[in-house]
């Protein structure tokens, strides 16, 4: 393990730019350049997107690399799953390096960040040999967001490409480069060229491109419901019927408090849910639910406690939380918190892209427009004999990813469980995502299709002769 308080790992971390300097990274020919969202001063790197014949090119390559890759047995694919584990381990003081400085990670969110990339790798490494003799589906497109550019990326990548697919990987247009050295490193550990292709660029162009030829064979795709629509919707027009898809997107997380719970406990967790990693992640806590007689208090405590987060550049140990992902996340956050009935806020360094974590009052998940993707935390109230009634609502929204539930009435948390329509419910603990094998993840209606990622079934989609049946529901 990398612990961050022992010198000798510390001692270990590459410090201060320039960290790239090789021309792969910083080249002049490139037409995207990635700064650092804590200081634009620093330049991490630049890439060159593809354009749509590179798109045509790369699957033409895959498809013919499919046969090779297919053929190579399944203990080796594993092997190569294995290898890239100990890879990214081997390289984690850059790794860590690059999500701090690419995509504003604190160094925990790093560190929990890799961890998890490692998990998946060994993980389906092992799963793998349950669909030895089940035929690959064939090339399959992996598209995934900035939040998690190191775990999702790799999550996706390393699921299609053990059960035999080649892939074409597009990540987020804000984290080419931590993307360019995982490709590296899978090359590294073994697996072809031609089998993972990278290709860097415009969602609605290169991502578009992947999801529209019938040589795709599947798609996976985290990020946004609007986008994961679109998606779909190409991928009727154009691709077979029998091509998979799966997709994971947004939340409008809750968590409910009744007057039973341990407001220590609650604070804690509140805090971890609402504004780890600046509230950048689908499962995090975003309004919540306290019961009428315990509101003052809780709501009371969250605000001393929030007086104690530190703000500020994420390569600081100290650091709690770091900034959002660009000036369009910070506009977008900073414009709706204008309208916010504001309960604390906390102030915020002025050069990068740092919005204030911020509690704000809201009569309930109704009042809530779409998924705001910050460090921002509503909090409403309930009185006991409304609990249903809140859940319902909940429900209603039409998004179903995490809940948090924190009461010592055991009958009151059975019928929460029983009632919610939510992938992952989170029961006296914090609402922090996915533990992959104990805990996968993945949510109901607007919020994706299934199945979970780092649970049993996840393969299964990745071969042919399973079910493949999940459309997203985004009539609500
Ligand atoms: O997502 P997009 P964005 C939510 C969150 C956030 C919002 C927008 O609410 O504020 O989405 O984020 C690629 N065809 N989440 O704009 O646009 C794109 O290049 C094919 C939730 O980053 O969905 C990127 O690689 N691909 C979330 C990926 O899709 C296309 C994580 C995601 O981008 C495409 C991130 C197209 N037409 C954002 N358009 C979570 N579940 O954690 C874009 N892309």
């Amino acid at each position: 393990g990398w612990d961050l308080t022992d010198p000798l790992t510390l001692a270990q971390l590459p410090h201060h730019q320039p960290f790239f300097t090789d021309s792969a990274i910083l080249n002049a020919a490139h037409d995207v350049v990635i700064r650092n969202p804590a200081d634009l001063n620093d330049v991490v790197g630049t890439v060159k997107s593809a354009s749509t014949e590179d798109v045509q090119a790369a699957i033409a390559r895959a498809v013919a690399a499919q046969a090779g890759w297919t053929n190579t047995p399944v203990t080796e694919r594993a092997y190569c799953l294995n290898r890239l584990a100990d890879l990214y381990e081997a390289n984690a003081p850059q790794l860590f390096a690059l999500l701090t400085r690419e995509a504003g990670k604190t160094l925990a969110d790093a560190v929990a960040e890799l961890r998890e990339a490692v998990d998946f790798c060994r993980y389906y490494a092992v799963q793998a040999m349950d669909y030895s003799h089940a035929p690959a589906r064939g090339v399959v497109t992996c598209i995934s967001p900035w939040n998690f550019p190191l775990a999702i990326f790799t999550g996706q990548i390393v699921a299609a490409l053990v059960t035999g697919n080649t892939v074409l990987a597009k990540p987020a247009e804000q984290t080419p480069l931590i993307a360019q050295r995982a490709i590296e490193l899978m090359h590294q550990a073994g697996v072809p060229h031609d089998a993972v292709q990278l290709l860097c660029g415009d969602g609605a162009v290169v991502g578009a491109a992947m999801t529209v030829d019938v040589r795709i064979n599947g798609v996976v795709f985290t990020g946004s419901s609007v986008t994961a629509k679109l998606i779909q919707n190409n991928m009727a027009k154009h691709l077979a019927p029998d091509a998979m898809f799966i997709a994971e997107t947004g939340g409008l997380n809750a968590m409910i408090v009744d007057s039973s719970a341990l407001p220590e406990q609650v604070v804690r967790d509140v805090m971890a849910s609402a504004f780890q990693s600046a509230g950048q992640r689908c499962s995090a806590l975003r309004i919540l639910y306290v019961q009428e007689d315990v509101a003052h208090d809780v709501i009371e405590m969250i605000a001393g406690a929030m007086d104690l987060l530190a703000v500020g550049n994420p390569w600081q140990l100290e650091t709690d939380v770091g900034p959002v992902i660009d000036l369009d996340a910070q506009r977008e956050l900073n414009e709706y918190l204008k309208n916010c009935d504001i309960i604390k806020t906390v102030p915020v360094p002025n050069a990068g892209y740092f919005v204030a974590p911020t509690m704000a009052r809201v009569q309930g998940i109704e009042a809530m427009g779409k998924e705001m993707f910050g460090p921002i935390l509503h909090v409403a109230t309930f009185k006991a004999h409304e609990l249903e009634q809140v859940v319902q609502t909940i429900n209603n929204k039409g998004y179903g990813l995490t809940l948090g539930v924190h009461s010592r009435i055991e009958s009151r948390v059975d019928a929460v469980c029983a009632q919610a329509h939510i992938g992952n419910i989170y029961v006296n603990r914090n609402q922090i995502g996915a533990i992959v094998g104990s805990q996968p993840f993945g949510g109901h209606g607007l919020s994706g299709t299934g199945p979970k990622a780092g649970g049993a079934l996840y393969l299964s989609k990745f071969v042919r002769g399973t079910s493949n049946a999940a459309v997203m529901d985004v009539t609500k």
